[in-house]
């Protein structure tokens, strides 16, 4: 598993696009990974932040072995190897606050509910970090498209909480109407069973909202006309690529287990920066009483924390660790991710360019020069700005 088995590499001098949501559809957009490369799906999917299948993605994955039997899943080898863990489990049916209650529940309870359902109860078992529980098991490959990833990069070599998950649900389960964390892509892909995804371009969700600007929690099609929505199914052994901003509901069609990462790279990240922005414009809103006083800036950094996950001061800690990491890079230090992959040249200095794009944006953003919320972070962010200046001058 160590050996580093392909190098990605991107077009030079390559720009993200202003995005056009409106000439892509399903039929034009299912591959197999034997003839899509990286460069169609950076070219035509990730730049282009649309949505796409990759087929048969789990041919050589362990998990792909060790946890299927024939079309089943393999409920005593999943209660043999990850038995006693412990897993969050989301309850379907019990709606509190508008979202599925959670609890947590060990493995092998989950699979014994699992493996014969007797109650009408729709138990799903969802963000179960497992790869975090087992670093040195190998149980699936992040395919390579979905290699250029710095949210999970951040957090693997921080040793902070990670992005990377495992979902075990029935025939039944759900996973309501979302946008991802932080704006970011998602990929998913099942090892067993089916989804149906419904994913909506950006911006077609506003038209779900009620007047106080609240989603609903699942999107029901027969009740709304005029909105443009895509149904797509994920077979066993696909991958879906969700792009950023695509709000998305998701049903299991029969038992599945899939795994899924969030991620953040060099082509969404603008749109990440955005997000964090105009949450804090909503935040600012929504204690615009207490505006003037000498707590307000700190007092939304906080709420914001809570509300979208990350304040400015972590975001330019995000940025600036992959700016730092890159810089070395750019010198001749590893460039190996995923202990698989390893970052070519031109990807190095696309990241690089985007950082430098980014860092623009928050030097004219009025938190940057009116407060002292990046107090820890300003010399380190002017220094490595200065740096990437001369760098693309
Ligand atoms: O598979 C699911 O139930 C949800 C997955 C999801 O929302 C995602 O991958 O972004
Ligand atoms: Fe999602």
């Amino acid at each position: 598993m160590s050996k580093i088995h392909y190098e990605i590499q991107c077009p030079l001098d390559v720009e993200v696009p202003e995005y056009d949501y409106s000439a892509w559809s399903c039929d034009k957009a299912v591959f197999q990974q034997e003839n899509f490369e990286f460069l169609d799906f950076f070219n035509d999917f990730m730049l282009k932040n649309l949505p796409c299948i990759i087929k048969n993605v789990t041919d050589s994955w362990k998990c792909a072995q060790e946890w299927v039997k024939g079309a089943q899943i393999n409920y005593d080898g999943i209660i043999e190897q990850y038995g006693d863990f412990i897993a969050p489990v989301a309850d379907c049916k019990n709606i509190q606050f508008n979202a599925q209650c959670k609890s947590d529940m060990k493995v092998y309870e989950y699979i014994d509910y699992l493996k014969n359902i007797t109650d009408n109860r729709i138990l799903y078992l969802k963000d179960w970090h497992l790869r975090r529980s087992v670093p040195n098991d190998y149980f699936y490959e992040v395919p390579k498209y979905f290699s250029s990833d710095w949210l999970n990069e951040f957090a693997i070599d921080n040793n902070e909480d990670d992005f990377m998950f495992v979902y075990i649900g029935p025939k039944g389960s759900w996973t309501p109407l979302h946008e991802d964390v932080y704006c970011s892509y998602s990929w998913s892909v099942n090892v067993v069973g089916r989804k149906k995804w419904i994913l909506f371009p950006p911006g077609e969700e506003d038209k779900l909202k009620d007047p106080l600007g609240n989603l609903p929690l699942l999107f029901e099609p027969d009740k709304l006309q005029n909105i443009t929505y895509f149904e797509i199914i994920q077979e066993k052994g696909d991958a879906l690529f969700v792009p950023s901003g695509w709000h998305h509901q998701v049903f299991n069609e029969s038992h599945t287990i899939s795994v899924n990462h969030n991620w953040i790279n060099a082509c969404n990240v603008e749109i990440v920066w955005k997000a964090l922005a105009h949450s804090l414009v909503v935040v600012e809103r929504q204690i615009e009483e207490c505006k003037g006083t000498p707590e307000f800036p700190a007092e939304c950094q906080l709420i914001l924390k809570s509300h979208f996950g990350m304040d400015f001061e972590s975001f330019v800690t995000f940025l600036l660790y992959i700016a730092k990491k890159r810089l070395t890079q750019l010198q001749g230090n590893s460039r190996e991710i995923f202990k698989i992959y390893s970052l070519g040249m031109s990807i190095i200095k696309f990241d690089l360019k985007n950082i430098l794009k980014v860092m623009n944006l928050i030097y004219q953003h009025p938190i940057f020069l009116e407060n002292n919320i990046l107090s820890s972070k300003e010399d380190e962010f002017k220094q490595v700005r200065k740096e990437l200046k001369v760098i693309f001058s």
